[in-house]
């Protein structure tokens, strides 16, 4: 028996839809370079951050001759952070075009995320190894990981390493973080003549690598067509049994673009938006208050069941737990050695609550203990709490309960309420990708060797257009400088891109606002269904509901 299923099998032989410029002879594509660009705020310490790659031009490819195309190169590819649908099909996008420029070129994948490069772990992309991978889900092909590649040290060494096996393009594919690290290593390799150009693209499901010329992030739309899939199939559910309240935490770390698309797919009975919870200055009794307000309107009418949705980042941005959570993570970054010596759950409680301040310490002690001891886990690599490993839904359910036996004993509530907690997220990451991030993902690693070959380095891969059919798409690449702005990081001031949270006078989120009444109070529920690979191109193309509603309004 083959270990492949049939869909895999058939996948395989899935051609990405190329824009039509990226068509024909790869030689005859050349860059039309733009004016001159500025970073979104902070210009001036940008400019002295980035002296040698700020200010270049937005590039887009077109039609012309490309003397330079056929050169042999070296290009290092590197997955990096949370696995997203599609990551495979970036990899082929880059394999084919440089092989068809110059079939002696070679395409090295680094393995394990970005210590690849600094370690030179590294492989040799074959064709053979590649069709194994082609419009696949996951990282296996080389794997990802989740070092920051930011000190001198770590420069130098990936330096060593891409000299000595002749490297001169790197392509990073990764989310904000990694995209910022790109372009300080671009123009660092830039300030020592490396001859090394450096480019990203860019990847991750939560949807928050966005703005005027990264129209989506790849990876969203599969993750969210598979959460949207588990959703309308437990709305069918609860609609059938009539007798369970499904919470459902949905991944997207801060950014609420996951939920807010899924409600989009499923019109479930509730869907919280952390942006508007901390715009509207909502506490965590707020919170629970609007929940068992639906729950309780649903009862009158003898609907005991429903559907919330909860995004995963929400706990931070309720503003008293958002400060309570700023102030455990200063702390456990300071104090790191000490708390490590504190024995037991009981021993760290009590000294946590001896270092915060008063209005903190009252919020941790007012959270059931098994939010205390999430909140006080290991922090990611960037020394901040992990928020796919607290149980918000729970801490929600609990909380909701509670309110309605208060209701219950003065009366004014007499449903049942019987409540159920998901959580989706890795479900999602890697899942085969949809068509739409199939074609996406071949276009941006087609259009990541184009700005390798023409020398275009900080720059991220882009597609435009992404509203209409795959073959209008306009390929290109944005300079990384421009989408950056300072922010403070852990006591200091960083470069980083702008990270896109969801807009509260956005389509996507004025369409879905318009409608949460109803969807609270009537069971109307939308069914997404499976994503499906073949058949007619209004059931298997479509992108997102955001990316139509933002680009179509
Ligand atoms: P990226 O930002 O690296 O794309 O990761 C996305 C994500 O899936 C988040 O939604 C989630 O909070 C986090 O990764 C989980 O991290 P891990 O994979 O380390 O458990």
């Amino acid at each position: 028996m083959s270990d492949l299923s049939q869909l895999q099998k058939v996948r395989y032989t899935y051609k990405p839809k190329l824009p039509e410029v990226l068509q024909g002879d790869i030689g005859n594509i050349t860059v039309a370079l733009g004016e001159a660009t500025e970073s979104v705020a902070d210009q001036i310490q940008l400019r002295d951050l980035f002296p040698l790659t700020y200010g270049s031009p937005v590039a887009k490819f077109v039609k012309g001759e490309n003397p330079d195309s056929g050169k042999v190169r070296k290009i290092g590819v590197i997955l990096s952070g949370g696995q997203a649908p599609g990551g495979h099909n970036v990899i082929a996008g880059i394999f084919d075009a440089l092989k068809k420029a110059n079939p002696e070129s070679v395409l090295y994948g680094f393995k394990g995320g970005p210590s690849g490069i600094i370690e030179g772990d590294m492989v040799e992309i074959t064709d053979q190894m590649i069709d194994a991978y082609r419009n696949t889900g996951g990282f296996d092909i080389i794997g990802s990981g989740r070092t920051k590649l930011e000190t001198e040290e770590q420069f130098e060494k990936s330096l060593e390493v891409c000299k000595k096996n002749g490297i001169d393009g790197v392509v990073i594919i990764g989310g904000d973080d990694s995209n910022t690290n790109g372009a300080v290593l671009a123009e660092w390799f830039k300030k020592k003549n490396a001859g090394i150009t450096v480019v990203g693209c860019p990847k991750t499901i939560d949807g928050d690598l966005k703005n005027e010329h990264i129209e989506t992030s790849f990876g969203f739309d599969t993750a969210t067509k598979t959460y949207s899939e588990l959703i309308g199939n437990i709305e069918k559910d609860a609609n059938s049994a009539k007798k369970y309240w499904h919470f459902i935490k949905l991944m997207g770390r801060s950014a609420s673009h996951i939920a807010l698309e899924c409600a989009l797919q499923t019109q479930p009975n509730i869907c919280i938006i952390s942006e508007e919870v901390k715009d509207k200055n909502m506490s965590l009794d707020d919170v629970v208050s609007y929940i068992v307000d639906i729950i309780v309107a649903r009862a009158a009418k003898g609907l005991n069941f429903g559907v919330a949705l909860i995004p995963e980042g929400l706990i931070e941005f309720i503003p008293e737990v958002g400060r309570l959570i700023a102030e455990l993570n200063d702390l456990l970054a300071r104090e790191s050695e000490y708390f490590a010596t504190l024995k037991n759950f009981e021993a760290q409680r009590e000294w946590i609550n001896h270092e915060l301040s008063k209005d903190s310490s009252y919020v941790f002690s007012s959270l059931p203990r098994s939010i205390q001891a999430q909140l006080l886990d290991d922090r990611d690599p960037h020394g901040n709490v992990q928020v796919s490993r607290i149980d918000t839904e729970k801490l929600l359910i609990e909380l909701v309960s509670e309110k309605l036996k208060q209701l219950k004993m003065k009366g004014e509530y007499n449903g049942k309420f019987s409540a159920l907690s998901h959580f989706f997220g890795y479900e999602g990451r890697c899942a085969f990708p949809s068509n739409f991030d199939a074609d996406y993902c071949y276009g941006l690693g087609y259009s990541a060797f184009l700005l390798v070959s023409q020398g275009l380095t900080g720059y991220i891969s882009n597609l435009k257009g992404l509203e209409k059919p795959a073959s209008e798409w306009v390929p290109g690449g944005v300079p990384l400088t421009m989408m950056m702005n300072m922010e403070q990081r852990h006591g200091e001031r960083k470069p980083v891109i702008r990270k896109a949270l969801v807009e509260l006078d956005g389509a996507p989120f004025k369409a879905f606002a318009a409608q949460r009444e109803k969807w609270a109070i009537e069971t109307a529920y939308k069914i997404p269904g499976a994503i499906q690979y073949f058949g007619p191109e209004e059931v298997c193309d479509q992108p997102s509901e955001t990316l139509k509603l933002e680009k179509n309004g």
